[in-house]
């Protein structure tokens, strides 16, 4: 119904309530039914005093609506469950059906699990009412936010590491945000356009910054346990993940890679070539390696990172950094290849193809995080800087006569 649209459709929509409601709570659920009375309970009183109402999508299989139905008839706030017979677009697609649905433009997403707790939403709604940002998210990483709640060891490190790839990939629009994956965030739902979006999988809010450039603002708060259930999220979640990253983000990372593997071959035709000249053969690498990572900086300069020259550093300082991680790479991969194969018995072949893997994925997060990285926006300008400012200035104001 709500996703057919095209047009901007709830910039449309008409105010029909007495009281106009100020937030949105939009709680998408899946199977959720032992934690929905607390949620609604703690929900309640968190935002006492402000007019807010909660609507629950959800795509359950289990009697998660009837008892929202249920909780919903003796709650202290509007509360409506939207439920879906096909579950479009996954999580993603629940928290768009939420946008259309809401009676506020102020839409606040928070998973029905109580991992996002709710006496954090004044926080959020605090920082959203002062008005100079579109869009405000709870951070588990930004200053004294916490992650207690990732299940466990394996979960912290993958969310860590998708969260990091994720930043560098997205530099720019990224910038000032430490927690992109975070399902709970609050957002001015006309400052996104939803015919941009499709929704895929679990990350939503990634979708949504990465689509657009919108004022972001953060606040911590602190991931906790599951109340009841088990976690929805799972490999093929993973999976989804990685291809959602990919459709948002292919042409830069694609092309890094093809590069990456046209100067490998070039790497070899220079040394095969200088051999057969009868250069020696570790003269021959060593130059087929260093012609590789200078064609290779150019290459990248021209076609992957052309769009963010004018934010980085110089020219020669992005060089700098550049040529050195790429050597410090090549001197530090071969001690770990002889490492793998010596200690875990991995075949020359097999350790090699590993460090090229981790090695292609650090290079792209260092180029696009640091080599690439936007000069500080608040750095003091340069003394020379502020004379030719200067100069320009008395040269272009209006003369005595
Ligand atoms: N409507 C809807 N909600 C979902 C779906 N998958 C997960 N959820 C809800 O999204 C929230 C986060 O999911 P959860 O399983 O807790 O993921 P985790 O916190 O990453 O382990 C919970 O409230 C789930 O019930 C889905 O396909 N549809
Ligand atoms: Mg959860």
């Amino acid at each position: 119904m709500i996703r057919g649209e095209k047009s901007a459709p709830w910039r449309a929509r008409a105010r029909a309530t007495i009281d106009p409601v100020q937030l949105s709570i939009i709680v998408p659920t899946y199977n959720e039914a032992p934690n929905v009375s607390e949620l609604v309970r703690r929900v309640s009183a968190a935002v006492d005093g402000l007019d807010a109402e909660i609507v629950f999508v959800d795509d359950s299989t289990d009697d998660t609506p009837d008892v929202i139905e249920a909780v919903a008839a003796t709650a202290p706030l509007p509360v409506r469950v939207i439920h879906r017979a096909h579950a479009a677009g996954g999580l993603g697609g629940a928290v768009l059906e939420g946008f259309a649905a809401a009676e506020s433009d102020a839409c606040l997403v928070i998973d029905g699990d109580l991992q996002h707790p709710p006496e954090t939403i004044p926080v959020l709604w605090e920082r959203f009412e002062r008005g100079d940002v579109d869009l405000v998210l709870a951070s588990r990483y930004a200053g004294g936010g916490t992650s207690g709640g990732l299940a466990d060891r394996t979960r912290v490190m993958v969310s860590k590491a998708s969260t990091a790839i994720t930043r560098a990939m997205f530099p720019v629009r990224l910038r000032n945000v430490s927690d992109p994956m975070t399902g709970f965030f609050l957002l001015d739902r006309r400052s996104v356009d939803q015919a941009l979006l499709q929704p895929r999988g679990f990350k939503i809010l990634l979708e949504i910054l990465a689509r657009r450039a919108l004022r972001v603002a953060e606040v911590p708060f602190d991931f906790a346990d599951r109340h009841a259930g088990d976690s929805k999220a799972s490999f093929r979640q993973g999976l989804h993940f990685i291809s959602q990253l990919a459709a948002l983000r292919f042409g830069k990372m694609s092309l890094f890679a093809v590069i990456g593997g046209l100067g490998a071959v070039a790497n070899l035709a220079i040394v095969w070539a200088l051999t057969q000249l009868g250069v020696d053969y570790i003269v021959a690498a060593v130059i087929g390696a260093e012609a590789t990572i200078i064609g290779n900086f150019l290459l990248m300069e021209r076609f992957v990172f052309h769009d963010m020259r004018d934010q980085a550093s110089t020219g020669w300082v992005r060089f700098a950094k550049s040529f050195s991680f790429n050597n410090a790479e090549a001197l530090i991969r071969i001690p770990i290849m002889a490492f793998m194969v010596e200690s875990w018995h991995l075949s020359a072949v097999v350790a090699t193809a590993i460090t090229l893997v981790v090695a292609f994925v650090v290079r792209f997060v260092f180029h696009s995080l640091v080599v690439y990285a936007p000069r500080k926006p608040d750095a003091e300008p340069s003394a020379a800087r502020r004379f030719v400012d200067e100069l320009d200035r008395q040269a272009t104001s209006p003369g005595e006569l």
